[in-house]
Parts: C-alpha cells; structure tokens; sequence
C-alpha cells in the first residue's frame, strides 16, 4: 500500500493571497492569520503576493488569474460573508464557494476557500483570531498542505 499524505512544508512554494475588502475588521484578520501561517511554515516572504480585491465575490475571477499564470503554487481565497437580513448573503456566499472550486479544478492547484460565512460580525471575528481561532491561518496551512501531496504526485501527462 502507498499513502500519500501532505505535510505543511512550505519551503519552495510560492503562494498568492486574495483578500477581500468588504469586512475589513475581519478580513484583515484572516489575511494576518495566513502571513503568519505561511511564514510559520517556511514560506518565504519574497513568495507571497498579495491581492485584494473589493468582496467575496470578486475573489474566484483574481483568484483564477493568479492560478493560471503559473506563478504560484497555491491560492488562498480570503473573505467574510454576514448574513445580515438580506438573500444576498446566498447569493455571494455561494457563487463565491463555486468560483473558488471552479479556479482550483481548471488551475489544478490548490485555490482553497478561507472565506467566513457567518450570520454576524462578532462570529466573524471569533473566527479571524478570537475564540475560534483563525480560519485564515487554518486556510494558508491546507493549501500548503495540498500543494505538499501535489508535489508528490505524478505531474499531468507525465505517463508515456
Ligand atoms: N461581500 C463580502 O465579501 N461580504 C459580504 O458580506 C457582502 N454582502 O453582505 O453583501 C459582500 N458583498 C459585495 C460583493 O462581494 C461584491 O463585491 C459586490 O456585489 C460587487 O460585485
């Protein structure tokens, strides 16, 4: 039997960061959180790039880019979705969460999804640093993750 299995071994990688403004108290939380993940983890600093973008929903067409230009070898999606009282909510979240998973599946690299959907601010927040840890720092680590069990597969194409 052979198991493949990533370990968060960020030496070598380059990795892009796209982070949402909308919610700024708490996506500038998340956004802290991965640095420090990253860095935690032994990516270099000159090997992070930093995009921001205005909302959540603008994150898969940034992220996508990124992905696709061969720069990078992981994507983390940053952003907070607050229910508040509108339908919304539905509607970015989702289209956010589809987008992201549409950008890893045509990059084939990691493009993981860091972003908070949550009914308040304050649950938000628990999440970006506060009781619940930081969903941004635990975001950076699964992409390095994956992109660790990626390195140790065969490339696309590689056989005959
Ligand atoms: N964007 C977010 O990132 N979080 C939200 O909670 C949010 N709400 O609630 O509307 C939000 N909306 C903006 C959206 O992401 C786009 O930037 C906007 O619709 C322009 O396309």
């Amino acid at each position: 039997m052979t198991t493949i299995d990533g370990r968060p071994r960020g030496d070598g990688l380059r990795v892009g960061l796209v982070c949402s403004r909308f919610n700024a108290l708490v996506t500038d939380r998340l956004l802290a959180g991965a640095r420090d993940a990253l860095l935690r983890h032994g990516v270099d600093e000159a090997s992070i790039t930093v995009a921001m973008v205005p909302g959540a929903f603008e994150l898969p067409l940034v992220a996508a880019r990124l992905a696709a230009a061969g720069e990078v070898d992981a994507v983390v999606c940053l952003g907070a979705v607050v229910r508040g009282a509108t339908p919304h909510f539905d509607l970015v979240a989702g289209q956010c969460a589809a987008g992201v998973q549409r950008a890893q599946m045509d990059a084939g690299i990691p493009v993981v999804f860091g972003v908070l959907t949550t009914d308040t601010v304050e649950q938000a927040l628990d999440r970006a640093g506060g009781k619940a840890g930081n969903k941004g720092f635990d975001a950076a680590v699964a992409a390095i993750e994956t992109a660790d069990v990626l390195r140790q597969l065969p490339k696309p194409g590689a056989r005959g």
